[in-house]
């Protein structure tokens, strides 16, 4: 405990050893619960796929299409973080679901938000909905979907894009005027870069406390290059929390084992950092044949995408990158006093370091991936 206690007192910088550790834990365990209702037939389930980064035809992807009313909440885990959960909730009025009771039928306490689709004008339920999550102290979003199908509807007629635009939002508006009214966000589920998608993202980030915000960032799929920086900037602050965390491992008197611990440590968080980026294989493969071009191939030739796809070659690199510094470790945890120190101060460097390197790696590959995808 002293070693530790020392360590804190020597670092002039806001992040304490106890503060990092938190901060992992807070990491590991956090939770979000988002949840999707709507009228059926709105897009619900497309929009529940987009919002976890799968297609409607993917494994594991929310049905579309197919003309059935969900009559109870149906969760969707995120395909690489479970923590972070999307329920399908039926719709309001529906004969199971009376509005007076709504709230209570779908256990409203264990959401952390609620997103209102809808693929044409909001009704009087959504309105109905929306005050009883306000009643709850809820937040709630509303969400026109399908605006692709509008806007190109309308170009046939000669309306440009955003004098659609424009008017869908004043007869959203219009129909949501007994609550302020409040914002409506335009999407198309079909591709997030287009329309209110980024915005609906900046307001819900903000509303969120922020250790709920990194799980957000981390979990949405990358849908724009400014997206992307925004994860490169949250995984850069992961790894410098993981790095300090892990300086306080080398009071633990076993030689090694500090090394073995920052081994994990590192594959984990790349690994997290590789599936947040969206380079895993099948992400990869599905945009190459999309847009036609060899992009899966171009990613493996980072020799980090590599290992992180193999998974074991990735602990030897980690190990050996780390392996220099864990023998000075090792050295000089047997040494009482300020060796700890010193051995904290080796730890923290090349750990971060490594963690840092291998971050900006994977965030060269994935930006080198949406400019191949011409993504905007
Ligand atoms: N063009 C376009 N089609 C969409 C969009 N979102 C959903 N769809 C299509 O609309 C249809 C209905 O979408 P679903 O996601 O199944 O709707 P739902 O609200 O889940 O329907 P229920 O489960 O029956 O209540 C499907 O054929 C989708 O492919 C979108 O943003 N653009
Ligand atoms: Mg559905």
């Amino acid at each position: 405990m002293d070693n530790q206690e020392e360590y804190q007192q020597n670092d002039s910088g806001e992040m304490t050893l106890e503060w990092a550790r938190e901060e992992v834990d807070r990491l590991d365990h956090v939770t979000l619960n988002i949840a999707v209702t709507g009228e059926s037939g709105s897009g619900k389930s497309a929009f529940v796929n987009a919002f976890r980064g799968l297609q409607d035809t993917d494994e594991g992807a929310a049905e579309t299409g197919v003309t059935e009313t969900t009559m109870e909440p149906t969760m969707y885990p995120h395909p690489t973080m479970p923590n972070v959960k999307i329920w399908d909730l039926p719709g309001i009025g529906s004969p199971m679901f009376k509005a007076e009771t709504y709230m209570k039928d779908v256990k409203y306490p264990n959401y952390d938000f609620f997103i209102i689709v809808s693929a044409s004008r909001f009704k009087e339920n959504d309105a109905i909905l929306a005050k009883e999550i306000m009643k709850k102290k809820k937040n709630f979003y509303f969400v026109r979907t399908k605006t692709d199908t509008d806007v190109s509807q309308e170009e046939r007629k000669g309306v440009g894009e955003e004098q659609t635009l424009q008017k869908i939002r004043k007869n959203c508006l219009e129909n949501l005027r007994t609550l302020g009214p409040p914002p409506v966000f335009l999407i198309t589920s079909n591709k997030l870069e287009r329309f209110d998608f980024p915005e609906l993202v900046n307001t819900l980030e903000r509303d969120l406390p922020y250790h709920k915000r990194d799980a957000l960032v981390m979990s949405l799929p990358v849908h724009s290059k400014e997206f992307l920086d925004k994860k490169y900037s949250r995984f850069k602050k992961t790894a410098w929390v993981l790095a300090t965390a892990s300086a306080g491992i080398t009071v633990i008197p076993v030689p090694g084992l500090s090394l073995a611990f920052d081994v994990a440590m590192v594959v984990s968080f790349l690994t997290k950092c590789y599936y947040s980026f969206g380079l895993n294989d099948g992400t990869l493969q599905k945009l190459s044949e999309r847009v036609n071009k060899p992009i899966l191939a171009k990613a493996r030739e980072s020799a980090l995408v590599m290992a992180i796809a193999e998974e074991s070659s990735l602990a030897a690199k980690a190990a050996a990158r780390l392996g220099a510094a864990g023998v000075v470790e090792a050295l000089c945890i047997l040494v009482p006093g300020p060796g700890n120190i010193a051995a904290a101060g080796i730890s923290f460097a090349t750990t971060q370091s490594v963690l840092l390197e291998g971050v900006k790696e994977l965030y060269s590959v994935a930006k080198g991936v949406i400019e191949m995808a011409e993504v905007k």
